[in-house]
């Protein structure tokens, strides 16, 4: 099946949509809640629970965007049906994290947070691959208030829901735990090319109990 190809340029070459998804022209927005107001001086991004130290990082936004800039083009997949294509997203990647804010050793898991309390919960591996970017643009423009500003989690290889726009901070965790959406009905790993769409279809290892 059309499995997304890996360039050296860390682009993707994407032949065919996941199964059951269709283009979609424009860029929706799609989200629970309201959309926050951001408040610079209130605002920072926090790395907490089981890191390497036992202690926490805080970035304020100054700090955050001074981070180490990259790109990635990636497709954006919603668990409703549609998909955008080929967007460049730019912004520091997960990695970069977790090189600045390493995690203890016994860490399997990652939940992010993002403002109102929504938040997403992803396997470290599925966080720490090398296309995951916490973008604060897309094609070279900062990002509307609508899609995330000022940051807001991409993965490519996972449905949109596992990437929460207003990320405020990621706490590193020694066991799985279901976020916002994995809690009400989505499926705890998402991946859109096995069509992981709703809980009732996990298999044993796939998640914490419901
Ligand atoms: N904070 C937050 N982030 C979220 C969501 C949400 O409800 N709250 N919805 C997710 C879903 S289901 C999708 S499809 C994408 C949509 O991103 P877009 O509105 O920029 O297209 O955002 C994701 N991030
Ligand atoms: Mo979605």
């Amino acid at each position: 099946m059309g499995q997304p190809v890996e360039r050296e340029s860390g682009e993707t070459a994407q032949p065919e949509l996941p199964p059951g998804q269709r283009l979609q022209r424009g860029w929706p927005v799609t989200h629970y809640g309201p959309v926050p107001k951001f408040r610079p001086e209130r605002w920072e991004f926090r790395v907490f629970g089981a890191t390497a130290d036992g202690g926490k990082q805080c970035w304020s936004h100054d700090e955050f965007t001074a981070l180490p800039y990259a790109s990635v083009v990636a497709d954006l997949h919603c668990v409703t049906k549609f998909s955008m294509l080929g967007a460049e997203w730019g912004g520091v990647r997960a990695r970069t994290i977790l090189e600045a804010a390493p995690p203890a050793p016994a860490v399997t898991h990652v939940m992010v947070w993002a403002e109102y309390g929504f938040s997403s919960n992803l396997r470290l591996a599925d966080f720490a691959s090398e296309r995951a970017i916490f973008a604060t643009h897309k094609d070279g423009e900062l990002l509307t208030a609508e899609h995330g500003f000022p940051v807001r989690l991409v993965v490519p290889h996972l449905y949109a829901w596992k990437g929460p726009k207003w990320v405020r901070g990621i706490e590193y965790m020694t066991a799985d735990r279901r976020g916002f959406w994995e809690e009400r009905g989505y499926h705890n790993v998402g991946d859109p090319w096995r069509e992981q769409r709703y809980s009732y279809q996990e298999e044993p290892g796939d998640g914490p109990e419901l």
